[in-house]
């Protein structure tokens, strides 16, 4: 069976209630109306694949249902999670100044060299801007990580941020396997359309290309 894939990678969009990830998501996934709820966790995941290299990255995009309100994201929330937009709204200097606790969340409950990336979305509203560009630029110079300002209801950077972190999780992973091989290094999933994932395929995908 042909593979649709080469590459699985598990996003998480993060931040403050309001700040836009879910139109960030809507405005960046393929299907706006083919979305998967799993209740049980409250959370909803939306997929869109793209090309790198000539390799299909398929990105499974997870949201939150609103327990960000709560600041009660779950471990399970954070399994797995290979890349990690941390979103403010450039209009609600609240949702700045949270970045800094979501930023720990993560570092308490995902994986250590999960990639993060921050993004201050409405843009499109300058006369209502709280945050400035420079601040945004400081605060993710200081994490050590990338910042774009974008707005999902102008569509400007969406796609380049989702790009942006794909390409910088790739990078760490084909990184990885240079220096450990393949049967050592996690966090990546290789499958066939039919769920099937094995060593073979995975040379066929990576070294022999
Ligand atoms: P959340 O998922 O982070 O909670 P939502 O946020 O995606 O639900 O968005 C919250 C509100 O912000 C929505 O407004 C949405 O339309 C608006 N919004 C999201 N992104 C942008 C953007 O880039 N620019 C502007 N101007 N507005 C944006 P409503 O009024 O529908 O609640
Ligand atoms: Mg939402």
């Amino acid at each position: 069976m042909a593979k649709t894939y080469d590459y699985l990678f598990k996003l998480l969009l993060i931040g403050d209630s309001a700040v836009g990830k879910t139109c960030i998501l809507f405005r960046f996934s393929e299907d706006a109306f083919n979305s998967t709820f799993i209740s049980t966790i409250g959370i909803d995941f939306k997929i869109r694949t793209i090309e790198l290299d000539e390799k299909k990255i398929k990105l499974q995009i997870w949201d939150t249902a609103g327990q960000e309100r709560f600041r009660t994201i779950t471990t399970a929330y954070y399994r797995g999670a290979m890349g990690i937009m941390l979103v403010y709204d450039i209009t609600n200097e609240k949702s700045f100044d949270n970045i800094r606790t979501w930023i720990r969340n993560i570092e308490e409950h995902a994986s250590k060299d999960v990639e993060k990336m921050m993004l201050g979305n409405k843009c499109d509203l300058q006369d209502r801007r709280q945050v400035s560009k420079d601040r945004g630029e400081q605060l993710a110079i200081e994490h050590g990580i990338k910042f774009m300002e974008t707005s999902a209801k102008a569509s400007i950077n969406v796609e380049e941020a989702f790009f942006t972190l794909a390409r910088d999780i790739k990078a760490k992973m084909d990184r990885k396997i240079d220096s450990t091989g393949p049967s050592k290094s996690a966090g990546y999933q290789l499958s066939g359309k039919d769920g099937s994932s094995s060593k073979k395929s995975f040379w066929k995908s990576c070294t022999l290309l």
